[in-house]
């Protein structure tokens, strides 16, 4: 590793640029000007603005974290709430030569070309707020969407069921995490029309701006409104001051943020200004944290680490703030200690599937983890029965790759009930209470139909395209995040049309036999297979060869998973493109388990890293592939 000397030669050239950062954009580094340390790496945190209390937190976790490290160095940039001047900080960034970009953002749609570019470079995290896309290499935040659905569904509770009017008031516009958030209140708060928003502001995560245009529009409007949903604290404690101002009573506040500092959302709770909100961790202590295993090249780095918040109101408040404190000095000196982890694996279905128990098997062995892994048999009654025998056992955290999304309550409000917290591996569920999990850790499944799609499109022109598509268990999750990506893309293509959805069951047997059936249907017409895994693809491979076609080049052939077995026929041309779904999550979830035993709180998800291959470059890396 060359080792980098701050000041000296290196900052000639750049050190008029920071002096213009000095004079234009704020600027600040670790470490006093005057040390010439050699240090390994050097690190640029780019902020959108640091007066929002929420951004000055993050600031503070960052530096808290590196003050740990010796060897890097950091320069912080603040853009002053400027996009324009944001994006001039990244470019000097750049040009002083940092190893790695830490980038937290307002405004993601004139921020993703900038950060798509540095990744082409460096390692980028993309810090508590969202870009569209996939170019960077880890985003640590939370899910807004989720934040909002939470926030509506607190705010039909306090509502009730008589319903009311409701004022929403948003951050800034062209955010992803304003309008994901946003979509999930009023997606959530349309199902039931007796909950209406009336009114929705923007006032730029500002308090005054929320307390001057709601003060205005509430001077104006005979009936105030009996709700308001501020997308952070600040604009929730100028909703109060609006209404306070304005001798009006009893109407509920909703923020989000939950930062515990003087005006911070728990204060407001504590002192009943606003009933609820949000606590939305910043992630600035884990940013440090992986930026040192990315630079360290540690080999397997997460896509999105996703936080998970807590709804807080005047009925947990107490609770939470002993329990933060409780943990928070109990981790100290805790030796670690060996835990038992119940695993309840679906089945043996696939290719997939036998890696992923092998790799459950292997680093429970690696962590000394005593592991009790049972197999249901793609069975869902099967699987339920043995996570009850878990709980029985009393076994410290339970693990299970669920069959299908739905019908897990009961057993998983026994386990909660029991004290023991459960780790969805691969496969996610659909429940109303998401406290029934701790941590999903697994691939995301929309995003691989997406990719699946996305290379038909461009590699096909033909007028119109006749595909098959081989479906996975019906309801699982797999299966209809696929199905949803593909046809996300495809309807934006209409010359591309589904003929035909069989149920393959993610197995070799059911592939070949749905293939059969398509061809003695459709025979020659067909164009293309769309396979939600490797395993059904090589069963319609030889269904297809049977039939006396070609695959590969008479018909065309999408797989997800990319196993060796796809890397094969890959390399024999017989399929055209695979979707890696990467099924070592072993090592993460024995990670994960013992964190929580040590009662750290761990990501709410944890969605892995994959490529796509084609013939060619599953060539190049067939040798690598070990499984
Ligand atoms: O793609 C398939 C397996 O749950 C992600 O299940 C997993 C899927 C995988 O049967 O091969």
């Amino acid at each position: 590793m060359n080792k980098k000397v701050i000041f000296g030669t290196m900052l000639f050239g750049t050190s008029m640029c920071l002096f213009l950062l000095y004079m234009f954009g704020q600027t600040e580094m670790n470490g006093s000007a005057s040390d010439q340390q050699e240090v390994d790496y050097v690190i640029g945190v780019s902020q959108p603005n640091l007066h929002e209390p929420w951004q000055v937190l993050m600031n503070e976790e960052l530096k808290n974290e590196v003050a740990k490290h010796e060897n890097i160095r950091v320069i912080y940039t603040d853009a002053a709430q400027s996009t324009e001047q944001q994006i001039r900080d990244i470019q000097t960034l750049k040009e002083y030569g940092i190893d790695l970009l830490i980038v937290s953002i307002d405004n993601s749609s004139d921020l993703t070309p900038i950060i798509s570019d540095m990744y082409k470079e460096i390692p980028v995290i993309v810090l508590g707020r969202g870009v569209t896309g996939y170019n960077y290499t880890l985003y640590i935040g939370s899910d807004y969407y989720f934040i909002g659905e939470t926030a509506a569904k607190a705010a039909m509770n306090l509502l009730g069921n008589k319903g009311g009017s409701i004022v929403e008031i948003q951050g800034i516009t062209n955010a992803l995490q304003a309008e994901e958030r946003s979509k999930g209140f009023q997606e959530t708060l349309h199902k039931n029309p007796a909950y209406k928003i009336s009114d929705v502001l923007v006032a730029n995560w500002q308090r005054d701006d929320a307390e001057d245009q709601l003060k205005l529009l509430l001077q104006h409007r005979d009936n105030p409104p009996d709700l308001i949903y501020a997308h952070n604290d600040a604009m929730a404690l100028g909703a109060y001051r609006a209404i306070q101002s304005l001798g009006l009573k009893d109407i509920i506040i909703i923020g989000s943020d939950g930062v515990n500092k003087h005006n911070g959302g728990l204060q407001l709770v504590q002192e009943k200004k606003i009933n609820t909100t949000f606590i939305t961790p910043t992630g600035g202590k884990e940013a440090i944290q992986y930026a040192i295993e990315i630079l360290g090249k540690k080999e397997v780095i997460p896509k999105k680490i996703i936080l998970r918040n807590h709804e807080i109101d005047e009925t947990n408040i107490k609770n939470y703030l002993t329990e933060k404190e409780m943990t928070a000095s109990s981790h100290e000196g805790v030796r670690d200690h060996s835990l038992t982890l119940g695993f309840a694996q679906v089945g043996n279905e696939s290719e997939f599937r036998a890696a992923n128990t092998q790799s459950i098997v292997e680093a429970a062995k690696e962590a000394g983890v005593e592991l009790l892994l049972k197999n249901a048999d793609n069975d869902q009654e099967k699987q339920i029965e043995i996570i009850r025998d878990f709980i029985k056992q009393k076994v410290d955290v339970i693990a299970f790759s669920p069959k299908v999304e739905h019908g897990w309550e009961e057993v998983l409000r026994e386990a909660k009930e029991a004290g023991i917290p459960v780790i969805l591996s691969d496969r996610e569920i659909n429940v109303k209470d998401s406290s029934l999990w701790t941590s999903f850790i697994g691939s995301d499944f929309v995003e691989e139909g997406r990719r699946a799609a996305r290379w038909l499109v461009n590699e096909e022109a033909s007028e119109s395209v006749h595909i098959i598509e081989l479906e996975g268990t019906r309801n699982s999750a797999p299966a209809e995040g696929r199905k949803q990506g593909f046809e996300e893309i495809l309807a934006e293509n209409p010359n591309f049309k589904i003929l035909k959805s069989y149920q393959g069951d993610f197995t070799h047997a059911l592939g070949k036999k749905m293939m059969k059936n398509a061809l003695e249907q459709y025979g020659k017409d067909i164009d293309v297979v769309y396979a939600h895994n490797d395993d059904m693809a090589i069963g319609a491979i030889e269904a297809i060869e049977e039939f006396g076609l070609k695959p590969g080049s008479e018909i065309r052939i999408i797989s997800i998973d990319a196993t060796k077995k796809a890397f094969r026929a890959l390399s024999t041309g017989k399929l055209n493109f695979s979707v890696e779904c990467n099924p070592l999550l072993g090592p993460q979830i024995m990670k994960s388990a013992k964190d929580l035993v040590l009662g750290k709180e761990i990501p709410m998800k944890i969605i892995t890293a994959e490529r796509t291959f084609t013939q060619e470059e599953a060539g190049k890396e067939i040798k690598k592939r070990n499984y």
